[in-house]
């Protein structure tokens, strides 16, 4: 008998189904776009307990930590079996990353995750981590997720242990537990963000893309990409065209890039992105939405200001501070949407809202007009009209 591992198991059992069975409440009135919910969905806390620790006290009998997990975020996410689902980015504390499905029978509280994390088979040139999967119900039937794959820069000069290169990942599958791996995208640059449209076009499949001058920067890549693929067993994006162009003094103007594939709406595909400026507190990554045409979806349509959604008290912190970074939304039959959003590379967050609401934000919110003395005119517009 250990009374030592039996006391820690026990406590450390019950913090987390306490955290795990906790009800999330919306925080109310907020804007009247969306609710934030109280509190993060899923943390480095949710990881299982088994995950965690070796459960035998004849190997460890102090009942120890064995596998340390740093962060659960970045999230794809899709409504499966009547569940919600996130296809979570876990970082151990090695810093690899890799995907594990946490489902909730709500979409707001209660994730769990499945007993083992996602096994994606490799290519021949194995990558090193992969992160930040956007999960596509394809009308071909298979269920997608594109991710991005980093493997070491193979022309960094000697003693540099840093330069990377980032390309888009592809696997697929029936059941979500066995994943086909499929070759990585072949386009001209490298590419991060890479996300695939849920409906074929043209015939073809279509892809958002980023494309980027180097594994951060993004350069003279101008924005969000669109392309087409002949064969997504063997994805080649020859031409890619710019659907959501970057702004001097704008929330984007550094980078941006497609969320979660974006959302069939009456009036138009809803769409759900990054954008990045600089400060002196270095970069500030928030949220943003758009709408392309129905019938051509590389066509937009329309684009409120600013940002939907920016970092906001504990969201503000962690080990990348001042982030919020998207991939996975859930648009459910009634209307509903969840819009799953990580914040600081460390835990997940859920703020809930409507498509018709967010089409009203969206076509009701001016765009905007790239200079102070447009937005003072925008105001005034406003304060006019409820004065009168
Ligand atoms: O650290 C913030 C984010 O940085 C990258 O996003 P982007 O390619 O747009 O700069 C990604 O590494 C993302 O995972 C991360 O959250």
């Amino acid at each position: 008998m250990n009374e030592l591992f039996d006391k820690r198991l026990k406590a450390v059992t019950a913090e987390y189904e306490n955290l795990i069975s906790r009800k999330n409440e919306p925080v109310l009135p907020g804007n009247g776009i969306y609710e934030r919910y109280k509190y993060p969905v899923l943390t480095a806390e949710h990881a299982p307990v088994f995950w965690r620790y070796d459960l035998s006290p004849e190997t460890n009998p102090y009942f120890m930590q064995r596998f340390g997990i740093n962060g659960t975020f970045n999230a794809g996410a899709i409504k499966w079996q009547g569940k919600y689902l996130m296809a979570v980015r876990v970082e151990g504390d090695d810093r690899k990353s890799f995907f594990a499905i946490a489902e909730s029978p709500n979409g707001v509280d209660n994730f769990r995750f499945w007993e083992y994390p996602l096994t994606i088979p490799e290519t021949e040139n194995p990558d090193i981590n992969v992160y930040d999967m956007r999960l596509t119900a394809h009308e071909d039937g298979w269920i997608y997720g594109v991710f991005c794959s980093e493997r070491k820069d193979p022309d960094a000069p000697a003693g540099d242990l840093s330069s990377a290169v980032a390309a888009a990942g592809i696997v697929r599958s029936k059941d979500l537990k066995t994943w086909e791996r499929l070759p990585d995208l072949k386009s001209k640059s490298q590419q991060r963000n890479v996300v695939l449209h849920p409906e074929f076009v043209n015939g073809k499949y279509a892809l958002y893309t980023r494309p980027q001058d180097g594994f951060i920067d993004a350069g003279s890549g101008g924005g969000i990409g669109w392309g087409l693929v002949d064969d997504i067993t063997n994805a080649e994006v020859k031409d890619e065209k710019i659907i959501n162009h970057r702004y001097y003094h704008t929330i984007k103007e550094l980078k941006n890039g497609e969320g979660p594939h974006p959302i069939k709406t009456s009036k138009g595909w809803l769409h759900l992105a990054h954008g990045v400026r600089a400060c002196a507190a270095g970069l500030r990554y928030v949220l943003y939405l758009y709408v392309t045409d129905l019938e051509q979806p590389d066509k937009l349509i329309a684009e409120p200001a600013g940002h939907f959604l920016a970092p906001m008290g504990e969201e503000r912190v962690g080990d990348v501070s001042n982030v919020l970074f998207t991939n996975g939304w859930i648009a459910d039959d009634d209307g509903t949407v969840y819009i799953y959003y990580a914040s600081c590379d460390t835990r997940m967050h859920v703020a809930v809202s409507s498509i018709d609401r967010l089409l009203d934000y969206c076509f009701n919110t001016e765009p905007d007009g790239y200079r102070s003395a447009a937005s003072v005119q925008t105001l005034n517009r406003l304060i006019k009209k409820n004065l009168k």
